[in-house]
């Protein structure tokens, strides 16, 4: 992972010296975990089963998220779960960007995400106060992702994915899972390294084109990647890694969401996924006094 570092390592820095990351016009506190809750518009998701449509119930929703303790609202509209295409640009920026605004006008000052792999739909976010853009492509879904983020002064996640949301697991296949997600990492972060943007954090997408054991090898080489110039995301929150191994339901998964959250801080994660952000707070003091070098 030493490569990752190569185009920044003239700065002098990494990430573990940094402690925040711009995000448009804000600033993303890393000295400590953070926590991103998920706020979901779209009428299917997975787990939410489409509430938070309304106005109130979004600035219900993200209230309660923010007074738990999440720095960052993620919002998305396009389902992303396997075997669906997600539906058209004008469909997800009609979702998505009424609820931008809404919670920008609503909550100033907070770090609003957009989950969205578009860079049309990307930049309308951007106008409308997203301070951070959640792309689960990676910037391989959109040619024109990688030129507006490089100029853009939000935030970036650049998660791995393995195909596309239709296919990504259909048998998804790795000599290596975590030497091909550094390989990504390094090729979809050259425009960004080239003109020297550094807020950007990865996330080696769990669940997204990789089988149950490549998730679990991912998260328990989860250092290789803290080890970089960038902080790591990581969202592993009422996954199927979770729920084919309990054979339990995603809305029966908080228990094992919050086993698998305390194993990506302590192994290195700067920002936790979360449907429960109570609970992953908890998780983050209790890892941080664990972590605490004066012990
Ligand atoms: C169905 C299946 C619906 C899976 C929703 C999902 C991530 C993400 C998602 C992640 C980042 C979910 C996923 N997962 N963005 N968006 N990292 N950066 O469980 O792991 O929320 S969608």
């Amino acid at each position: 992972m030493a490569d990752l570092n190569a185009g920044l390592a003239d700065k002098g820095t990494n990430f573990s010296q940094t402690h925040s990351i711009r995000c448009g016009g804000l600033s993303l506190d890393l000295s400590k975990p953070a926590v991103m809750g998920i706020l979901n518009v779209t009428p299917d998701s997975f787990f939410d089963g489409g509430n938070y449509i309304t106005a109130t119930q979004i600035i219900d929703r993200a209230g309660e998220m923010l007074n738990q303790g999440a720095s960052i609202i993620d919002v998305g509209a396009l389902s992303t779960r396997p075997n669906t295409t997600g539906g058209t640009a004008e469909e997800e920026s009609g979702r998505l960007i009424p609820a931008i605004e809404l919670l920008a006008g609503h909550f100033p000052g907070v770090i609003i995400s957009a989950d969205t792999y578009r860079a049309s739909v990307a930049r309308q976010a951007v106008e409308a106060g997203a301070a951070i853009i959640n792309d689960i492509s990676g910037g391989t879904m959109d040619d024109e992702m990688s030129r507006f983020i490089a100029v853009s002064n939000a935030a970036y996640v650049l998660m791995h994915i393995k195909g596309t949301p239709a296919t990504m697991q259909e048998n998804p296949e790795y000599t290596d899972v975590v030497a091909e997600v550094s390989a990504f990492f390094e090729k979809q972060l050259q425009p960004y390294i080239s003109v020297g943007k550094e807020n950007i954090i990865l996330d080696p997408g769990f669940g997204f084109g990789k089988n149950l054991y490549d998730n679990y090898r991912l998260l328990a080489r989860l250092k290789e990647f803290a080890n970089s110039y960038f902080p790591l995301l990581v969202g592993v929150s009422r996954k199927s890694m979770i729920n084919q191994v309990l054979q339990i339901r995603p809305a029966e998964a908080l228990n094992g969401t919050t086993v698998l959250n305390t194993i990506a801080l302590i192994n290195g994660a700067s920002i936790l996924r979360v449907h429960d952000v109570k609970e992953a707070i908890e998780a983050a003091k209790l890892v941080e006094l664990l972590k605490d070098n004066n012990l």
